[in-house]
């Protein structure tokens, strides 16, 4: 289905009064503290993050899952969708591919495709944690990590045909994230596993177009419970600067364990030059891949912070940031889920704009810690609803995206075109 530029004027200006009286609340307080409001805009409508593939279906948990109706079965289909997400948020504007998930049988069409619904490809994701049909052998205990070469070759070769693909379509990053680990005491051994995991990477790396990166995901269980090869960012850092400059490391917000210091951990890889991409979520207690913000808005605000102050400065050249989210909807229609991530992590963002950072820096510098906390704080407590509204205006998108999407019964008519059975790929 598509949408019309008339259908979302006709919506705005149904909400325009009371979004005027608000917008001008809250611009005559930012520029009352000085903050430019046209350059706040500006800086929010260049965040754009993109939509994985995968995560356009109901995901399920290993105990079930209860799909939505409506679902994109096909590649074609969940273009569609990132471009329905576009068009109402003006937030999202490319996709990312799981390979094998999502291969795209036709790329040219796609392309073509993705170019008309103003969208086009990021990162591609590389996937060695199942078996194919007729796969000759297997990843059960491990891919790039594996013992038996046999299987280590098949998943070097994957990531490298993942590529030849990404290339196809525009992509400029491969994303590789492993299952690789073990799971019981003395099942495996640690350095050789790492040392596996190091030398098939500088092979995928050989045949990294130079134009394109690498962005090494960690993750510290599941599906091991035991140890995970690439269990944290320093393990990726060590792995990103052993294969070149070409590769980085990937921060998912999911893939920490409890209280870890994640702003933490973004400012030091900025501060080498070495964070490549951002997979969004939220979690309580692990990978649990809830919607962003709907858990630690302020963790989500105060590594904002971190990726606007390290970018400010970037001595290191760290290369503009992959965002993507990537999270899995096993409640809520996974559109409208998607729509509250978008709108949660440019909030987060525009508040992260807002913070004095000047005043910041003298309250650092004087050991004012009380001061210091309230700057952050003043920052993280104001409302920018109202300016992320204007900026979707400005640029053809809905004043209130979740409003419209209901108002025009967009999931029922996915529904009545794709029929209520048709469930997307993905986990
Ligand atoms: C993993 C990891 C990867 C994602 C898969 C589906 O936990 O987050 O980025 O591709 O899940
Ligand atoms: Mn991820
Ligand atoms: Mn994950």
């Amino acid at each position: 289905m598509r949408i019309n530029n008339d259908q979302i004027r006709e919506y705005n200006q149904r909400g325009q009064a009371e979004h005027s009286r608000m917008l001008g609340f809250l611009a005559e307080t930012l520029e009352k503290r000085g903050i430019d409001v046209n350059e706040t805009i500006n800086r929010l409508h260049e965040l754009q993050v993109a939509i994985p593939s995968w995560a356009l279906g109901s995901g399920g948990t290993r105990f079930g899952r209860f799909p939505v109706g409506g679902e994109p079965g096909t590649l074609e289909a969940k273009l569609e969708d990132v471009g329905l997400l576009h068009k109402i948020t003006q937030a999202t504007s490319s996709v990312s591919l799981h390979i094998p998930w999502d291969i795209p049988e036709d790329a040219s069409a796609r392309k073509k495709q993705a170019e008309e619904l103003g969208i086009r490809f990021e990162a591609v994701n590389s996937n060695t944690f199942q078996d194919q049909p007729g796969q000759p052998y297997t990843y059960k205990f491990g891919s790039l990590s594996a013992n038996d070469s046999m299987s280590r070759n098949l998943a070097v070769e994957h990531n490298l045909e993942v590529i030849k693909y990404g290339e196809m379509l525009g992509s400029k990053s491969i994303t590789v994230w492993l299952a690789d680990g073990s799971s019981y005491p003395g099942q495996n051994n640690f350095r050789r596993a790492f040392r596996n995991t190091e030398d098939s990477l500088h092979k995928i790396y050989e045949g990294l177009p130079t134009d394109w990166k690498m962005l090494i995901e960690y993750k510290p269980y599941e599906p091991h419970f035991y140890s995970t090869v690439i269990q944290d960012w320093g393990t990726s850092l060590m792995l990103a600067e052993s294969c070149g400059k070409q590769a980085y490391t990937l921060v998912d917000l999911g893939h920490h364990l409890p209280n870890t210091n994640i702003e933490q951990i973004v400012s030091t890889l900025i501060m080498r030059g070495r964070l490549g991409g951002f997979h969004f979520n939220d979690s309580k207690y692990g990978d649990d891949d809830l919607t962003c913000g709907s858990i630690k808005p302020f963790q989500l605000f105060l590594i904002c912070n971190e990726i606007i102050d390290g970018m400010n400065q970037n001595t290191a050249g760290n290369p503009p940031i992959e965002w993507m989210i990537d999270a899995s909807h096993n409640l809520k229609d996974p559109l409208v889920d998607l729509m509250q991530s978008l709108e949660a992590i440019r909030l987060a963002y525009a508040q992260a704009l807002i913070v004095d950072r000047e005043a910041l820096n003298e309250a650092q510098s004087a050991n004012d810690v009380s001061r210091a906390q309230e700057i952050i704080q003043d920052a993280y407590r104001t409302d920018m609803r109202p300016l992320l509204a204007e900026v979707r205006k400005q640029h053809g998108g809905a004043l209130n995206p979740l409003g419209f999407y209901r108002d025009q019964s967009v999931r029922e008519q996915l529904i009545a075109e794709r029929g209520k059975n048709v469930v997307a790929s993905g986990l």
